[in-house]
């Protein structure tokens, strides 16, 4: 079978859709810090929108902060890969509609040559760095928000400016570079899962500067501009299968394609320092404020999302459409949303809340993503704060109870463990995860007690100022307590009768 490349688009299947446009003519307008499968199903293809429209402005310049297997597999390719988008059809029988992405124009490997992507962050045409670099990316403190001086690569880069490790380090690097070669500023769009994306990346990118420059960072602060965005799609990690099924749809080897989900979502604050593409044309909405999209989406998708997956990846149940199918699973995500997760949420022109949830359910009933469970209870530390404890926060100081928050924050606890129910181990997978197991072993490791519970919320990085605090600990016990003495479903169970509610 040939490889996906643009000398041989013509012996592609049919009902492939390629680019439509000149691919020598796209100028580098976007340079990606952390081309992961996300941004590919995400930010690329509603750039590819727009340049398909008419605006070659926007060629992208791709980088990996760590691995080279990104641009090994898309050099070969000339930047081409496939985004599969799946679902299934109303017999619920498996599908996937083909699209080969043309908006990626160069490939850099941070390790390899840090320089060269200084250099593209510094380059005339580039207007926009966006980033996709996880939640642990940023190296801020999670229960604050705040840049850790002390985070690894942070004082690595701080000592070596000229070759730094993190994005963050190099985003001050870059535009140090840039604004010395006498260019004019950007704009930095964080794309990651967290809340007020935007100024989490701008609160870190000046600590930094500051620390390097204050002359610097009052540059970055007047004429850089940080946009936040909510970003909505579910995109699971690509196996050595999906390579070979989309190679074999598309009529050639594609060793990179990315599966998506056909709901696409995107709100993003028009808060640029210059131009940028008309994303609207891939299905992006451009907003005034875009916390309150944020905190609907954190709460109700990726917090429905992490609570479903602890509790999963425990009973062995290995994808979500597969847990989502255990009926009092589906019963507990369900009512968790309605009863527990909206009554925080803001009104939203447009929004119906109702729908929203039914639709949520619909998705992570899609048979054709098997998106894994833990895949997303990784770096649960990163996560927790923005996902369950906003809620578990808001609602705590409403004087309302949390008997189904508490069921996710407790299965998350459990994970811990390292052992799901049906005895398989796993590595818990997370930059904290060393302290987070120790604690484990010390504390509910020796049974669930009101102590080993408030030894866990006493872990500051991930609780913060809910540490010691008495009704959450006490929401805690009782899920904690069943999950370790009768398991997952039998919790499920009880919590769904309404019982071990503190
Ligand atoms: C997931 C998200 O892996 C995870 O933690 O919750 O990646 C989720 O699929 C996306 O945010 C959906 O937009």
């Amino acid at each position: 079978m040939h490889r996906l490349h643009p000398l041989y688009l013509d012996i592609l299947s049919a009902d492939a859709a390629r680019p439509p446009y000149d691919r020598q003519r796209l100028q580098l307008g976007i340079v990606h810090l952390g081309i992961g499968a996300f941004m590919r199903a995400h930010l690329a293809a509603a750039t590819e929108a727009a340049i398909a429209a008419g605006d070659p402005r926007w060629g992208i310049v791709g980088v990996s902060l760590r691995q080279p297997d990104t641009r090994d597999a898309l050099q070969a390719q000339d930047g081409l890969y496939t985004l599969a988008i799946r679902d299934a059809d109303a017999q619920g029988r498996p599908r996937q509609r083909l699209q080969v992405i043309g908006a990626v124009r160069r490939l850099l490997v941070a390790p390899e040559n840090p320089q060269a992507v200084l250099d593209a962050i510094a380059a005339t045409d580039t207007r926009i760095v966006s980033l996709t670099v996880t939640e642990k990316g940023y190296c801020h403190d999670p229960a604050t928000g705040a840049l850790r001086l002390d985070h690894p690569d942070i004082v690595h880069d701080l000592a070596h400016p000229e070759a730094p490790r993190s994005a963050i380090g190099m985003l001050v690097s870059g535009l140090r570079r840039r604004f010395a070669e006498g260019r004019s500023p950007l704009t930095l769009m964080s794309l990651d899962n967290l809340p007020a994306n935007g100024r989490v990346l701008r609160g870190a990118v000046l600590r930094f500067a500051e620390a390097v420059d204050p002359a610097l960072a009052r540059r970055i602060a007047d004429g850089c501009r940080f946009p936040s965005s909510m970003v909505d799609r579910i995109v699971p990690r690509t196996t050595d299968a999906d390579r070979a099924a989309v190679s074999q749809a598309l009529g050639a080897e594609d060793r990179w394609p990315v599966l998506g989900e056909p709901f696409f979502d995107w709100a993003v604050e028009d808060e640029f320092a210059a131009d940028r593409p008309d994303w609207t044309l891939g299905g992006a909405r451009f907003v005034a404020d875009a916390e309150p999209y944020e905190r609907l989406k954190l709460r109700m998708v990726n917090g429905t999302h992490s609570s479903l997956a602890y509790l999963g990846a425990m009973a062995g149940w290995q994808t979500v459409d597969q847990a989502i199918a255990q009926p009092a699973l589906r019963g507990h995500i369900e009512a968790l949303m309605r009863d527990e997760i909206e009554p925080t949420l803001a009104a939203l022109p447009g929004l119906d809340l109702p729908a929203y949830r039914t639709n949520l359910l619909a998705r992570y009933a899609n048979p054709a993503l098997a998106h894994r469970t833990h895949q997303i209870a990784m770096d649960g530390s990163q996560k927790l704060p923005q996902r369950l404890l906003g809620t578990v926060r808001d609602r705590l100081a409403a004087g309302l109870p949390v008997p189904r928050m508490a069921l996710g924050v407790a299965a998350w606890m459990h994970y811990l463990r390292g052992v799901d129910e049906r005895g398989q181990a796993y590595a818990v997978d997370d930059p904290h995860a060393a302290d987070l197991t120790a604690l484990y072993q010390r504390s509910l490791g020796q049974g669930a007690s009101a102590e080993a519970v408030q030894a866990m919320l006493s872990y500051a990085p991930v609780f913060g100022d809910l540490a010691g605090n008495a009704v959450l600990a006490a929401a805690l016990l009782g899920p904690l307590q069943s999950l370790q003495a009768r398991g997952v479903q039998a919790t499920l169970d009880a919590v769904n009768r309404g019982e071990l509610a503190a």
